[in-house]
């Protein structure tokens, strides 16, 4: 059985709080868990979302951090799904293969940790992290990588080729197979379809990427940032529409996307998080076929709306989590994919930095500039 390791990482004590840079100490794996040495990891709005205080399942104090990869330091007993030495990436969804939701065939989402990765604790109801002072420290989303060491559920971990730099690849913890997925699984995207996509970050960006290697025959990206424009183009955008600019006297943006595709979208894709731009989405959709897809998360207490009419004349709401993607048994078709260059990682990192440079790296995301902040331990 292995040792206690102390190891940096960033404490999350309290919201709205930075974060606390600090040695903390990282249990050994018990049965079916792993413990990784986190090479990298990035900065997602959901680690700046619960860290605000507006989520209202955020637990303090934690160790977030969800879009990370490293190589497994050490196991505990019956885990056969990785060994020490693998190149891996965290899951925050897991899959287990056994449970109803994994063995339905419908869908990614696995009940297997579930309850206790929403509470921030290990399936047996304990933490493997502790401050110095001796305070136990909550786990984040079954992941906790902003920590050199962390201990994830064997479910909750995907080895990957070892080739694969992990600078990189651990974009495809989060952001990236997100919205490529969404776009080849969820919405399973053919060619000539005509697809939107609103909001141009990481995942907005992963679904052009995703219409385009499906052969979408129009690719419309609507952002309030034109900054977003040349990257959208670099992406396989066909389209740019910043609707705060580019909209003629009486044209709404649902007007001029039916307008641009003859009656309508075949699938348009919430990147936003915004309650009324998923209203345009779904309304922009062609009648009787089109379907819109939610990705972005919506602040707490946000609902959708529409006139039901939209649904009865056939256009479908959709949502989709980790892009559809089952972590364990998908992620090497992933890998394929950006080491034979039909899907772009590399280019989202726009920034790196040390890792004891996170607070700054939070600073990062609101700057139009920032796809993606990749610390380095
Ligand atoms: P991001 O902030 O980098 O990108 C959002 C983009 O939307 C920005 O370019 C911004 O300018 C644009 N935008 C904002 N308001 C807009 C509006 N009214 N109209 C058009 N564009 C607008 O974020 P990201 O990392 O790409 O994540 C996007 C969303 O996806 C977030 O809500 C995030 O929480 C969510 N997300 C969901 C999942 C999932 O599994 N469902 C996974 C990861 C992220
Ligand atoms: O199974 O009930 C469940 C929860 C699954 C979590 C899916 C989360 C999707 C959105 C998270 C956003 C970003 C990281
Ligand atoms: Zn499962």
């Amino acid at each position: 059985q292995g040792k206690p390791i102390q190891c940096i990482a960033a404490v999350a004590y309290a919201a709205a709080q930075p974060l606390s840079v600090e040695t903390i100490i990282v249990d050994p794996p018990k049965a079916h868990e792993v413990r990784i040495k986190i090479t990298n990891t990035a900065i997602c709005h959901t680690d700046a979302y619960t860290l605000s205080g507006s989520d209202p399942e955020g637990a303090f104090p934690c160790v977030l951090g969800h879009e990370g990869a490293g190589i497994v330091e050490s196991v505990g007993p019956d885990v056969e799904t990785v060994k020490v030495g693998d190149h891996v990436i965290a899951l925050y969804t897991a899959e287990c293969g056994k449970c109803k939701f994994c063995k339905s065939g419908k869908t990614n989402l696995c009940g297997a940790v579930r309850a206790t990765q929403g509470k921030g604790v290990m399936p047996d109801g304990t933490s493997r992290f502790h401050n110095l002072k001796g305070e136990s420290l909550l786990h984040f989303m079954g992941c906790s990588t902003f920590s050199e060491y962390t201990v994830v559920a064997d479910v909750s971990v995907v080895a990957v080729d070892p080739i694969a730099p992990l600078d990189k690849v651990c974009l495809l913890g989060c952001g990236v197979t997100t919205g490529y997925g969404a776009a080849i699984k969820t919405a399973n995207v053919q060619k000539g379809d005509t697809v939107a996509v609103f909001g141009a970050g990481t995942v907005g960006l992963s679904v052009v990427q995703g219409a385009k290697a499906r052969g979408a025959s129009k690719i419309i990206v609507i952002d309030v940032n034109s900054d977003k424009k040349q990257w959208s183009h670099d992406f396989g955008a066909t389209d740019f529409v910043n609707p705060l600019k580019d909209l003629k006297e009486g044209e709404t943006i649902v007007s001029k996307l039916v307008n641009m595709t003859d009656g309508g979208l075949d699938f348009t894709f919430d990147c936003t998080g915004n309650v009324k731009v998923m209203r345009d989405a779904l309304e922009a959709c062609h009648k009787g076929w089109g379907e819109s897809i939610i990705i972005g998360v919506a602040a707490s207490g946000q609902e959708i709306s529409t006139r039901p009419f939209q649904l009865v004349t056939g256009r479908v709401w959709k949502g989709s989590a980790f892009g559809g993607i089952k972590g364990r048994s998908e992620m090497a078709g992933l890998i394929k994919d950006y080491q034979g260059g039909k899907l772009k990682v590399d280019e989202f990192v726009t920034h790196t930095r040390p890792f004891k440079e996170i607070n700054e790296g939070f600073e990062d995301l609101h700057h139009g500039d920032c796809l993606r902040t990749v610390l380095d331990f």
